[in-house]
């Protein structure tokens, strides 16, 4: 690869990603089943720092308690080797057909009562290895047709379904946030809380919201023809971005799980640029672990694979490498002021200054020269090339 991660990346991995064996709607498996031992070591091996997992990548659905702790105890052992650790846990509530109408919000009670067990006991685990996030994505709650569910109920048991695990996270006193993870379609026709301003949205509505916050997916916002990096400077200015999920997607199409930078690349720069330089008036930053949430496509064989988590973590620091050189660039500084990017940090009103005191000023209004101000050009374009061509290492 052309550039190694080091440990100051914090780069992590879904188990679930290197691990798929391709299997999609139209075709078998086209890689066999990969153990999440042999995933751990070898991410070891590439720079990784962390693996993820949903308890279903580990411990086969359905397996008795003694076969859990020998798996998991194993699996233990290749983090102890490895020196990788869990960053993040998720449960798998979309995969057995019990979820097929969802999990928290499934018409039967019955499912719902099940899922809530499966997700606390995760939760559990997710404590005991030491993650510091427990990530929801509610990939079968929704529905194909509008007269399937009553959407105000399924909001209630949405919230009911979160609040409760929250509740159980406060009560035992884990380290642990909740990070939703929001999508539009696919596995559903429509799934609830389909976007990163949704989710935020129903977290104000949560009692326990407090340790609630957002799992924004690249591929899943721009499925949604939504812009990824507007998505988590929101959540960021919400304080509410606990973690996330970098990919590749071109357009709005079926989630495409590509490589990060493979999909929208100057997106890409424009997210990690966001991710390690700020918002240019400072404010709330994220520092948590960067976790690629991909797929290595169908095509690949296992040196495929690994080339594949090799490329995300090369291409997040070729970016990087980028985006720092782009904010250095004194002409990048003077363009950005020209365009009144820092002159948009400055309150509307003066301090001390009241809204009738704008009111009783003509200079601001009666005798402001519209023509003159209306002229004024901002050169975004002129900053956007700028953008561009320290992406492309131009400059
Ligand atoms: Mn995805």
């Amino acid at each position: 690869m052309v550039r190694k991660p080091t440990p100051q990346d914090k780069f992590s991995f879904g188990l679930w990603t290197v691990g798929w064996n391709a299997q999609d709607q139209f075709g078998s498996a086209s890689r066999a089943w990969l153990d999440p031992v042999e995933s751990v070591h070898k991410l070891a091996e590439l720079g990784a720092s962390y693996v993820t997992f949903h308890d279903d990548d580990v411990v086969p659905f359905g397996s008795d308690a003694a076969t859990r702790d020998s798996i998991l105890a194993r699996f233990k052992g290749a983090l102890d080797e490895t020196g990788i650790k869990v960053e993040m846990v998720t449960t798998n509530t979309f995969s057995h057909p019990i979820f097929k109408d969802g999990a928290f919000t499934s018409n039967d009670r019955t499912v719902r009562r099940y899922g809530l067990r499966k997700v606390v006991r995760n939760v559990d685990l997710a404590a005991e290895l030491g993650a510091e996030t427990f990530v929801m994505w509610g990939g079968r709650e929704g529905a194909e047709y509008d007269s399937a569910k009553d959407l105000k109920a399924a909001h209630d048991r949405y919230r009911e379904g979160i609040d409760t695990v929250a509740g159980y996270i406060k009560e035992k006193g884990y380290g642990l946030k909740i990070a939703i993870e929001p999508k539009p379609n696919e596995p559903r026709g429509d799934i609830l809380l389909p976007t990163v301003g949704h989710a935020l949205a129903f977290i104000a509505q949560l009692e326990n919201g407090d340790i609630v916050g957002l799992n924004p997916e690249t591929g899943h916002e721009q499925m949604a023809g939504l812009n990824y990096t507007g998505g988590l400077a929101q959540a960021l200015w919400a304080e509410k971005l606990f973690h996330i999920d970098l990919n590749g997607q071109k357009s709005i199409k079926y989630d495409q799980d590509l490589v990060f930078g493979h999909g929208d690349l100057f997106s890409a720069f424009g997210t990690v640029d966001l991710l390690v330089n700020g918002f240019p008036s400072g404010g709330p930053r994220y520092d948590g672990p960067v976790h690629f949430d991909y797929k290595p496509s169908r095509t690949e064989d296992f040196e495929g694979v690994w080339a594949s988590a090799a490329a995300n973590m090369s291409t997040y620091i070729l970016l990087k490498e980028r985006a720092q050189a782009f904010r250095a660039d004194p002409e990048v500084q003077e363009a950005l002021q020209a365009a009144g990017v820092y002159e948009l940090a400055e309150p509307t009103l003066a301090e001390g200054e009241t809204l009738a005191d704008l009111l009783a000023n003509p200079a601001a209004f009666e005798e402001l020269d519209i023509e003159a101000v209306a002229a004024r050009g901002y050169a975004f374009v002129r900053l956007n090339q700028l953008a561009l061509e320290h992406a492309l290492g131009a400059r």
